[in-house]
């Protein structure tokens, strides 16, 4: 009790102070917290899931119980990670598989738009829709746990190389998009891991850097979305690579048990990323639960942070029972949140190799079997990857309604980005190349494509239906034969692309994160050349995030500009669905997109001499559109931003203020540590029997000698560490998410939306809301829907507003607030395009 108590004093002055990154002051740490809080259930299945996991760890030895938590190695089995087993109980390992947009490395799976695609959809259904199907495909290879969905990075860099696996740089879409990605993911029967927690914002450095933060950002941006995943339930956190305050975020007690597991109330487990572990014990006692891929440290007995290595902490007392229970809990309780033991189904593939017979334990070329089953997954879902596809495409210039396309006389397709690559799509390892049409990205977010619809394939489909007369010009770099095909045409269609990716690989000097904000490949220059001869020149974009275009929105000859994202393998049918007016365009800008690469106020972290590079978030919650409008930057299209065939307007604004009372912080304490079964400390049970076989290089849960020393007697032993005694519930906790109470809703805020133009069409009115205060930015967003209306209809939109949505995190009170400054509702087309608004 008397550490605890220390330890919570020593949290709340380092919290409080002002952040200063000046050069002279010493580094940035954070707060040490313990203990780390131990799972209790909750609503929504976790009650019903803790207790079965409680029955099930319950009957478990100590070795057991270190199996769940540790990666047998890296391609040591069938997935990108598996655990161990338990052969007593005929539990088998634990699958755990990239990646987000499809399982990788497998084969007959689809591939799925990215997460940026999806949340330009802006359609909560949709993307509820791509997560139950993604899920379903890992479901039926046998995949316990799917590695995605992503909201770190969040976006705070344009040119940050995973941004394009994520949903944007604001949080509160991201939240809406990670949310639904979790409900279907896990509907499905496959437990989410949402990543990469947290701060891991570059790929440059992302193994060293220290991301350091205030308190206010981290709540009001960067924990913001993942708070919407707790909250939707999501079994499973991955800590990210990068440090955080100069510590680890996979060792960070702050942000791992203070933010996640206390004041988020996050009840499932927390994996690290890829060789993100660092430590035995302090990774252990800061609320690390498992280890991936398993494998962490050469030097060691063990060959892994845990393992062998987490037995002997176990019997030494460093580690107490009730943290080692805990994390397995939490590790189960997931698996029945999800309802893995009625849907789980043998691994039917191998990630490691494309043939049907081979080793199962591919590390050491042993276990020969069937290891590929070839099972089709595939379903249905190209429906929907086409329909996300188009739905996702932003149409962000049309001039003199030159689209949608109606029979033209002649087209030309030019450019590489509308191709297919002549190796097949599939022809680059992890996509690190830039050949044909780019529709995904590149590094681990990838997945194998069953097919890959190009442009000109589904272009060249439709003019011969309409009897266009088509031409495709192949290259990028004969400016020549683009301009003679672009003149002789009634319409010319350019395609550029920008690519980034994962920094384990360089493309092109673009170490994960892009080295520039412009087009790749001479796209600027091809677009110049076919705008110069052609004035109906339409521009179509695939890209991770923001490229600078201005000069092509202000080109007169250019009369429309499409930004298609990364739509995976249905590509060309999206666009041409919405190039001919089949969909009519719904998407709306997930980022701003500037004139300048300068105009976002941040720059890469590209060079340092230090081991730990020190990148200081000074600019605060200040990213993407609050930054454009607070330094009054006029951006080449905003966030929100996108037209449609037709035109929407809206009337009719009203607030209504619900009567819900004054919001109650979370109060009260938690139950004391609970532990399941006992333990056996006797070392010699721990060792290997000796007529287990190894599969050679493999890490288990053996130790190697009876010879333990006893660490609780040196005088740094964090006794706070294992205190199991009942700890206090943070006022801003209290249930996954945080205190229920911060989703009261507040204001019911209403619109009427008409559909002004000729042709049926889907809006997305948007709410932003003004809090107030010198520091605060413009607008935040806080609402969205989506509206299907038939030329001339009405339709009334409701949008809730909590008490979360109004508030801002006071860093003295450690909880949200509702500022005294005056709040001002804004609903409209886009961040600045606000048409009505009032006063809350
Ligand atoms: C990081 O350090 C700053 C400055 O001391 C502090 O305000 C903040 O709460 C710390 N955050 C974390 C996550 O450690
Ligand atoms: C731990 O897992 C490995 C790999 O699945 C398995 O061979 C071993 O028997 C398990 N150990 C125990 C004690 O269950
Ligand atoms: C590895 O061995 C070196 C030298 O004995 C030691 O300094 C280092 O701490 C060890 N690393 C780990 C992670 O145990
Ligand atoms: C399996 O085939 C895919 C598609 O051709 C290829 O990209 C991948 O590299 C292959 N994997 C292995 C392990 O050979
Ligand atoms: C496993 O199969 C491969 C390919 O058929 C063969 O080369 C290898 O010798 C086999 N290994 C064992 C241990 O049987
Ligand atoms: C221009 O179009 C005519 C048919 O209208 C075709 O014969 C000719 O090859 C085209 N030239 C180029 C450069 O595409
Ligand atoms: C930006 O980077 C891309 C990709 O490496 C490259 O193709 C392009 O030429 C670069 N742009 C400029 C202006 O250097
Ligand atoms: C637009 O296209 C016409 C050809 O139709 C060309 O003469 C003109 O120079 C182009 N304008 C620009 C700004 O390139
Ligand atoms: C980083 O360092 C390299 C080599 O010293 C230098 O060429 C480059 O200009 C530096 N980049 C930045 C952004 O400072
Ligand atoms: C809603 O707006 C329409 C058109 O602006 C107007 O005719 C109507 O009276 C308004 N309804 C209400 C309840 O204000
Ligand atoms: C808004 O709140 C009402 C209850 O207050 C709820 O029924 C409805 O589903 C909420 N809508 C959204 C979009 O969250
Ligand atoms: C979807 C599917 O066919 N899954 C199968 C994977 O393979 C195992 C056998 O190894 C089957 O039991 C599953 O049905």
């Amino acid at each position: 009790m008397h550490m605890r108590q220390l330890v919570l004093v020593f949290a709340t002055l380092l919290v409080g102070d002002v952040v200063s990154f000046s050069g002279a002051d010493p580094l940035p740490t954070s707060p040490v917290f313990y203990p780390s809080p131990w799972s209790a259930g909750g609503p929504d299945g976790w009650d019903a899931a803790y207790q079965r996991a409680h029955e099930f760890v319950s009957k478990l030895t100590l070795l057991e119980k270190v199996n769940l938590t540790t990666g047998t190695g890296n391609q040591a089995n069938l997935c990108t990670g598996n655990t161990g087993s338990i052969p007593r109980l005929g539990f088998r390992e634990l699958c755990l598989q990239d990646g987000p947009v499809g399982i990788r490395y497998t084969d007959l799976n689809s591939a799925f738009p990215a997460g940026i695609s999806a949340a330009a959809t802006w359609s909560r259904s949709l993307i509820r829709r791509r997560g139950e199907a993604l899920g379903a495909e890992f479901r039926d290879k046998g995949i316990d746990v799917l590695l995605g969905p992503v909201v770190g990075p969040l976006g705070r860099d344009p040119a940050g190389g995973r941004n394009f696996e994520g949903f944007g740089p604001d949080p509160y879409l991201a939240g809406v998009a990670v949310a639904e990605t979790v409900k279907g993911t896990q509907g499905a029967g496959v437990i989410a891991s949402v990543k990469h927690f947290i701060l891991n914002e570059q790929e440059h450095f992302r193994g060293g850097i220290s991301s350091n933060i205030d308190d206010k950002t981290m709540h009001e941006l960067y924990l913001w979305p993942f708070a919407d995943a707790v909250r939707a339930g999501v079994g499973s956190v991955m800590c990210s690579y990068n440090k955080i305050n100069n510590t680890y975020a996979c060792e960070n007690t702050y942000v791992l048990s203070h933010l996640l597991k206390d004041e988020l109330g996050f009840q499932g487990f927390v994996v690290s990323d890829w060789g993100g572990q660092h430590s035995t014990e302090a990774s252990t006692l800061a609320g690390l639960d498992m280890t991936m891929p398993g494998d962490g440290v050469r030097n060691s007995t063990y060959g892994s942070y845990w393992g062998g290595a987490l037995t002997e902490a176990a019997l030494s007392l460093a580690i107490a029972q009730v943290r080692l229970d805990d994390m397995v809990v939490r590790i189960m309780a997931a698996f029945y949140k999800v309802e893995r033991d009625t849907k789980q189904v043998d691994i039917n593939y191998s990630s490691w190799t494309n043939e049907t017979f081979g080793p199962q334990y591919w590390h050491s070329k042993t276990g020969n079997t069937t290891v590929n089953k070839h099972v089709n997954v595939q379903a249905d879902h190209a429906e929907l990857i086409r329909e996300i596809g188009a739905k996702s495409i932003v149409l962000l210039k049309n001039k003199n309604g030159a689209l949608p396309l109606r029979r033209p006389i002649s087209l030309a397709i030019i450019g590489e980005d509308a191709q297919d690559n002549p190796g097949g799509p599939n022809s680059c390892v992890d996509r690190i190349c830039n050949v044909g049409t780019l529709a995904m990205g590149w590094g681990s977010a990838t997945a194998e494509f069953p097919y890959l619809i190009s442009p000109a394939t589904a272009i060249e489909k439709q003019a011969r239906i309409d009897r266009t007369l088509f031409s495709n010009v192949r290259t990028n770099w004969d400016l020549g034969v683009a301009r003679a095909a672009a003149s002789n045409s009634s319409t010319a269609i350019v395609f550029v692309n920008a690519n980034s990716g994962e920094g384990y690989q360089t493309l092109d000097g673009n170490f994960g994160d892009r080295k520039n904000l412009t087009l790749w490949n001479g796209g600027d220059e091809l677009i110049a050349a076919v705008a110069s001869v052609n004035p109906n020149t339409i521009v179509v974009i695939h890209s991770v995030g923001p490229v600078l275009i201005d000069h092509v929105k202000t080109h007169p000859n250019v009369t429309a500009i499409l930004w298609a994202g990364l739509p995976g393998q249905e590509s060309g049918n999206s666009l041409t669905d919405v190039l001919y007016g089949k969909v009519n365009p719904q998407g709306r800008s997930p980022f701003t997109w500037g004139k300048a690469a300068e105009d976002w106020g941040i720059a890469t972290l590209v060079n340092s001499s230090t081991p730990t590079p020190q990148q200081d978030f000074t600019e605060g919650s200040f990213i993407d559109y609050r930054h454009f409008d607070s330094k009054d930057i006029e951006p080449s299209f905003e966030f929100g931003y996108g037209l449609s065939y037709t035109g929407f307007s809206y009337t009719n604004l009203t607030v209504k203020k619900q009567d819900v009372g004054p919001y109650v912080p979370a109060s009260g304490f938690t139950a004391a540590g609970p532990t399941f079964g006992g333990i056996d400390y006797d070392a010699a049970h721990a060792l290997q029997p000796e007529e287990f076989q190894k599969v050679p290089g493999m890490i288990y849960p053996w130790i190697d000698s009876t010879d333990i020393p006893d660490d609780t007697g040196s005088p740094d032993f964090p006794y706070a560490a294992h205190n199991r005694s009942a700890q206090p519930i943070l006022p801003a906790g209290g249930a996954p998410g945080g205190n229920p109470e911060l989703y009261k809703v507040i204001y019911i805020i209403e619109v009427d939306v008409t559909n002004s133009g000729e042709v049926p069409g889907t809006d997305i009115p948007q709410l932003y809301l003004s809090l107030g205060g010198p520091n605060e930015p413009k607008v935040v967003l806080r609402g969205f829907d989506e509206v299907e209306l038939d030329a001339g209809e009405t339709k009334t939109v409701a949008f809730n507003v909590t008490y979360r949505d109004l508030s801002n995190w006071d860093t003295e009170a450690q909880d949200w607030k509702v500022t005294s400054y005056p709040k001002i509702a804004y609903v409209g087309a886009s961040s600045r395009d606000l048409r009505l608004h009032a006063s809350l």
